[in-house]
Formats: structure tokens, sequence, C-alpha cells
């Protein structure tokens, strides 16, 4: 029987296959989740669909977080497909392309707005407005990156970006610990996906984590996946407000 039997969890973020929301899915169908999936825009409402079928009993619904009325009307339908809320993956973030290369100190003010709006205040708004359905406790998870903490190479905006939502993880799990919902970020190592694309260089990353790593390989989806399933699920019930590395080890080697 599945560690995660009758939690209702929305996911938000599969945009293809390789995303990593797809792979937190298959873990979190895999103890028997109950699922709901969120899509951007018809831009990719037809891949989530697909995809969302191949997953029995999901349900799929729109939701761009710039859009504070598409959280509210998710929210209500959730209400109205779920009832109880368990779970929450965010698994979102955005920056121009060209923000995400040369020197960090040319970002402009709507390029830095921008990817502080999607990739770390969408936390907080999602939070705030789907926290009340968590009437039996529950688990929020967003997705980080080394480049909060360290000045990497073409990461850039995204980099503060993400130091700001490892921030919001931190002061919501702090609000919210009184609801018993925890709130947790996972830090993963490069995975090449569609937001990959976008970082410059790409392969290069790849390769030093290949060479430095302690386990000598580089982050897998699924490793992403699992990680996320235990933050799901009641065996991690004494963490909140935490970033766990999941990146064979690279962030520890100087
Ligand atoms: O190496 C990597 N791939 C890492 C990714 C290492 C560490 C962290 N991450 C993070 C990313 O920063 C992001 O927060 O993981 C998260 C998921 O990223 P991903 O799976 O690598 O990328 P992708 O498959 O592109 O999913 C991100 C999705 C968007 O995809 P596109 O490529 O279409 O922008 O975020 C969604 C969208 O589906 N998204 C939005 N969803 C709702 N409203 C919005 C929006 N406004 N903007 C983007």
């Amino acid at each position: 029987s599945g560690l995660l039997n009758g939690r209702n969890i929305v996911v938000m973020g599969v945009a293809n296959d390789r995303s990593i929301a797809w792979a937190i899915a298959q873990s979190l169908a895999a103890q028997g989740a109950n699922l709901a999936f969120t899509y951007e825009s018809e831009r990719v409402q037809e891949r989530v669909a697909k995809l969302a079928e191949t997953i029995p009993g999901s349900v799929v619904l729109p939701c761009n977080v710039t859009v504070d009325e598409d959280i509210d009307a998710l929210a209500g339908k959730l209400k109205e497909s779920f009832g109880v809320l368990h779970g929450i993956v965010h698994s979102i973030a955005f920056a121009k392309t060209e923000e995400l290369e040369g020197m960090f100190v040319e970002t402009s003010r709507e390029g830095f707005a921008l990817a502080h709006d999607i990739s770390a205040y969408s936390l907080t708004a999602v939070a705030q407005r789907l926290y009340p359905l968590m009437t039996e406790g529950g688990s929020i998870m967003t997705m980080t990156y080394l480049g909060a903490e360290r000045a990497l190479r073409n990461y850039n905006v995204m980099g503060v970006a993400k130091a700001a939502l490892e921030a919001s993880v931190r002061y919501l799990a702090a609000d919210l610990g009184p609801f018993n919902v925890r709130v947790n970020a996972v830090s993963a190592g490069p995975i090449r996906t569609l937001a990959a694309k976008g970082i410059k260089d790409f392969n290069s990353i790849l390769r030093q984590v290949e060479e430095k790593a302690p386990l000598r390989r580089t982050t897998e989806a699924a490793e992403v996946g699992d990680t996320a399933m235990f933050l799901m699920s009641r065996l991690s019930r004494g963490i909140t407000g935490e970033v766990i590395y999941v990146d064979n080890g690279y962030h520890i080697i100087g």
C-alpha cells in the first residue's frame, strides 16, 4: 500500500515529460496520491492533459501564477474536486533568456520584476490561497538551485529570485507551522529540461558536476521525485523551512 494513499496533491509546473514536476508526479502517483495538474496557458494545455491521462483519476486545471484570479479559481476547483488538500508541488520559474547570460549588473527593472514575480512571489500567492484547504495539515514544496547562494555564471537574476524563494520558504514555514502545514524547498543539481535550455553553457555545467560531485554523476529528475515524495509524506513530518539538496553532493565540494 502507498505512503500517499488518500492524499490530494496539486502539481504545478509540468510543461512536458522532461519537467521535474512530471518526475515528481510519477513518484507521488506510485505511492497512491490523488493528483491535480495545473498548466500555465493554452500553449501547454494539450501536452499536460495527454500526460495526465497516463495517471488515472488525475485532474487538469488552468493556472497562470501571475494572475491572482487564476489562483483564486484554482482554489475553488480544488475544493470542488478534492474537498481537502494535503500537498502543493510548486515547480515553476521564469526569466527572459537575455537576463540569463552576460553580466548580472545589466539586469533590467522589468526583467528583475518578472523573474521575481513568477519564480519567487508565486509560491506565496499560491500558498496564501490554498493553505485554507489544508484542514488536515499539509506539505508545500518548491524547487530551487545553488545559484541562490553562490554567484554562478549566467544564472544571474534567477539566482536572486531563488534566494527570495528560499527566504519565502522560511517565512511561510513560520506562518503556516501552527496550522500543521510544512513548507520546504528541494535544491536540485542541474537537469536537462526546457527551463535549462535558457541557461547558457549548460553542457559544461553538467560536465563539471560529473567531475566534482561526490557521487560522480548528474542529478536525475527521478531522484528529485523521490525526495519530493518523502516531503509530501508523513515520513518528513518533522521537517519544515528547510532546503534539501538533491545534487549528488555537488554543493559540499569547494
Ligand atoms: O536544472 C534544472 N532543470 C533545475 C531546475 C535545477 C534546480 C531547480 N530547477 C527548478 C526550476 O528553476 C523551476 O523552479 O525546477 C523548477 C522546474 O523547472 P524544470 O522542470 O527544469 O523546467 P520546465 O519543464 O520548463 O518547467 C518550468 C515550468 C514552465 O515551463 P516553460 O518552459 O513552459 O516556461 O514552469 C511553468 C511552465 O510550465 N511556468 C508557469 N506556470 C504557471 N504560470 C509560469 C506561469 N506564469 N511560467 C512558467
